[in-house]
């Protein structure tokens, strides 16, 4: 029997209003799947290493990323595995994983909201997260104020209602504490046809 299923992983709302609902599972996956989960992505994907313009210069985004589509055939076993196990958890379903690759405390992701053109209406955004810990900022954009600080830690799963999206933003900000490397799995319904007049996702 899969460890896993001999523990309850019980939620932690973290908010839960008009803004939305933040809800945090420790231990969605047991630690050994977690381990072997983050071993086989950091070897196997073939990760990103991408640059974007910031203000007049191009600059290395800080973090490898990945992404798939969950109706693929070529997309990886583990991820479909991964992203039933989310499905099951949040009584929802996804259609893409973006998967964010930290080396160490210098990487991060800026605080930023998913674009709600790049997301179905009603569907949430569901973060699994593998290999050491890190923190997560996630800040009202407007009063009252709230700021969480999670902890993500391997085999968590952190969930955000779609209109959290509308007023929070979130990022993973960069330390100086001595932390390993991590691998978040970003699961989203993806809408088939991107609003008009905007970039599509899949890519
Ligand atoms: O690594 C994480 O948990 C955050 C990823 C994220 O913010 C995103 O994919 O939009």
């Amino acid at each position: 029997m899969a460890q896993s299923s001999l523990f309850q992983s019980v939620e932690r709302v973290l908010a839960e209003d008009g803004r939305g609902r933040i809800g945090y599972t420790p231990g969605l996956v047991d630690a050994g799947t977690a381990d072997e989960w983050f071993a086989e992505l950091r070897d196997r994907i073939e990760w990103k290493a991408e640059r974007r313009r910031m203000y007049d210069r191009d600059v290395d985004v800080p973090r490898l990323t990945a992404h798939f589509r969950l109706d693929d055939d070529a997309t990886p076993g583990l991820l479909e595995e991964a992203a039933d196990r989310v499905a099951a958890a949040t009584s929802s379903s996804f259609n893409s994983v973006g998967l964010n690759f930290y080396r160490d405390g210098r990487d991060s992701v800026a605080p930023h909201n998913d674009h709600l053109y790049e997301l179905e209406p009603g569907f949430p955004i569901a973060l699994l997260s593998l290999g050491s810990t890190r923190r997560m900022t996630i800040r009202a954009k407007e009063p009252p104020r709230r700021v969480l600080h999670v902890d993500l830690e391997p085999g968590s799963l952190l969930v955000m209602s779609y209109e959290t999206q509308l007023h929070y933003t979130h990022g993973i900000p960069k330390t100086k504490d001595d932390v390993g490397p991590r691998i978040s799995l970003a699961f989203r319904h993806r809408p088939a046809t991107p609003a008009k007049g905007r970039r599509g996702f899949y890519r």
